[in-house]
């Protein structure tokens, strides 16, 4: 163990792997709190709300970027990774936060988003001043495709599409070049291939973790290696794209990006921070290798696969219908997967997803039950949990029905392209279903004005929902979503089992109940979950028997009958432990 002074003063003990028992909270800081009554959350709306963080009982906050940005994706485009924009507050008010979380016995993840930077950071304007500049390199310019005219369409460099839609390459008729930008243009990639580059990165990454921070959560970290040669990608159906992931997703040098950034960032001391590396479509092969302590990469990844399975073949616009079997089976999976190497980050929301409840629950009549049985469902696997703001409350989708409820650059690139050609309540209908806009509505702190978020004009609508669905009532009801994940944060913290055990599953073919087993040598936890608005038999649980005597660990309906594990209510969750001599 070591113990570490940062410079705001505070002391944190360093345990190492502290982060395998740990939960983690994501802030959105723009929809947290807002202080000041502009309407957007800031800083200091976060430090009047540490009450909240601590009696969750929460262990780590990861923030959502609050550096300098001119906000074309929300602060994921930022142009001074050692300033924190004017509309969050400022550094002393940053210094106050790391300071208000160590003294509560919590630690800080700082989002790290260096696969790009803004197209208004100083680097990528000097970059664009001129082939000649020599900062040029730290970006990916290349001339337009042989025989093509820049700035025609089929003249990018390549055929990928960006995320967000459209060509992943913009034209600069200035220099003659394209420069690529897997998501926005207002978001050039930065070159990795370029040292000078990597060691920009990992100097402020030291400077952060300096001021006090305790890691970071890495944006989109295995797309850094992209590729040199830039090959197009095999082209979609139906589509002008193609799919450029093979070359820009896992490059050739990404373990050796990784590998080099915690030896030049965290030294000796690596054990005793925390990362989490942002990774669309890897694989559990990939995250086994990312996530391996031997090579020392990263402690966990956010792989993608559960909260892909309702998206079509292509798209996440082609939403499919949630399928049980399907989300077992990637749980299974990861589960199984890294359980002799490497370790599982657990999510079900973040500022990309929509909500949970809505999405694999019922946001209905059962909305508390089915929120509390996805918490069950989640805090009990091998791995470390991660809660989005609001999701403690169970916090819904977002009504959005018209275009000025949009902020999100996906959700309205989404609106523009399919505007002209199809009716616009059929478009909603999808964006009401999966709109990133869905998780971002602000913070339902109360009862009041503007659901207690902000004495001004919120940056985005408030959920009409606030009302009924909020922190203050909630914190005084024993029956409330709040009050079990409470519990369930608790009981990860008491019961080791819930970090080591070994996972299994239980009833893999059911298609209405969820359930597993962790195991260790001494005990066994057992949890069940009825994914359904009816009362399910689960009489097929050959073992049942032998349950009968075990302690009920946490449930979401009263435990009033007899231990008999022969039916399941709606949405009902229960948590069983026993001996395993008994
Ligand atoms: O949100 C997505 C699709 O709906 C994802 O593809 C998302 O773009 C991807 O997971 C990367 O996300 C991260 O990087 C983006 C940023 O917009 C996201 O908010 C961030 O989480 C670019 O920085």
């Amino acid at each position: 163990m070591t113990e570490t002074a940062p410079i705001n003063g505070t002391r944190t003990i360093r345990r190492e792997q502290w982060w395998k028992s740990a939960v983690v909270y994501q802030v959105y800081p723009k929809s947290f709190a807002d202080s000041d009554g502009d309407g957007i959350g800031d800083l200091r709306g976060i430090i009047q709300h540490l009450d909240h963080l601590e009696r969750l009982g929460v262990d780590v906050i990861w923030l959502s970027p609050i550096y300098a940005s001119p906000h074309a994706d929300n602060g994921y485009d930022i142009s001074d990774y050692q300033a924190v924009d004017p509309m969050f507050g400022t550094l002393d008010d940053f210094d106050e936060l790391v300071a208000g979380l160590h003294t509560r016995g919590m630690r800080l993840l700082m989002d790290l988003v260096v696969n790009h930077t803004s197209s208004q950071h100083p680097w990528f304007l000097e970059s664009a001043a001129a082939p000649q500049s020599a900062k040029r390199d730290w970006y990916w310019w290349r001339p337009p495709r042989p025989g093509h005219v820049g700035g025609t369409p089929g003249a990018e460099p390549t055929n990928w599409e960006s995320f967000f839609g459209g060509p992943a390459w913009t034209y600069d008729p200035k220099s003659g070049e394209y420069y690529l930008h897997l998501f926005s243009p207002e978001q050039p990639d930065l070159n990795w291939e370029n040292p000078a580059v990597r060691q920009a990165v990992y100097g402020m990454m030291r400077w952060w973790l300096s001021r006090g921070v305790d890691g970071f959560r890495m944006d989109v970290i295995n797309l850094i290696s992209k590729d040199t040669s830039l090959p197009d990608g095999s082209r979609r159906r139906g589509s002008r794209y193609g799919d450029g992931f093979p070359h820009y997703g896992h490059g050739p040098r990404v373990h050796e990006y990784l590998h080099e950034m915690n030896e030049a960032v965290f030294g000796v001391d690596a054990s005793c921070y925390m990362t989490v590396g942002e990774m669309p479509g890897v694989t559990v092969d990939q995250a086994k290798l990312f996530t391996d302590q031997g090579r020392r990469e990263l402690d966990m990844v956010f792989q993608f696969e559960h909260v892909d399975i309702d998206h079509g073949p292509d798209s996440k616009w082609d939403t499919r219908p949630f399928d049980l079997i399907a989300l077992k089976r990637v749980i299974e999976k990861w589960q199984e997967g890294l359980s002799e190497t490497g370790w599982n980050s657990l999510y079900w929301n973040n500022h990309d997803q929509p909500r949970v409840v809505s999405r694999f629950g019922d946001d209905g009549e059962h909305r508390q039950k089915s929120a509390q049985l996805l918490g069950t469902v989640l805090h009990m696997l091998r791995g470390t949990p991660f809660i989005y703001q609001g999701e403690e409350l169970g916090m819904t989708n977002a009504p959005l029905t018209e275009l000025s409820d949009l902020r999100d650059v996906e959700s309205l690139n989404y609106f523009a392209a399919e505007s002209t050609s199809r009716p616009h309540a059929q478009i909603f209908g999808v964006l009401r279903k999966v709109s990133r806009d869905n998780a971002r509505t602000p913070m339902q702190w109360s009862a009041d004005i503007n659901a207690g978020f902000t004495d001004g004009r919120p940056w985005m609508g408030v959920n009409p929902n606030f009302l009924a669905i909020n922190a203050e009532i909630q914190y005084t009801d024993p029956e409330s979503v709040f009050e079990y994940y409470r519990r369930l944060i608790a009981i990860r913290h008491d019961e080791p089992i819930i970090t080591t055990g070994r996972f299994s599953p239980v009833l893999p073919d059911d298609p209405r109940i969820l359930g597993y087993k962790r195991t260790t040598p001494e005990q066994e936890l057992l949890v069940l979950a009825n994914f359904a608005s009816v009362t399910t038999d689960i009489r097929g649980l050959s073992e049942s028997a032998s349950w009968t005597r075990a302690r009920r660990l946490i449930g979401n309906y009263e435990a009033t009958r007899r231990l008999a594990l022969d039916t399941l209510r709606p949405w009902e969750a229960v948590v069983l432990l026993r001996d395993r001599s008994s």
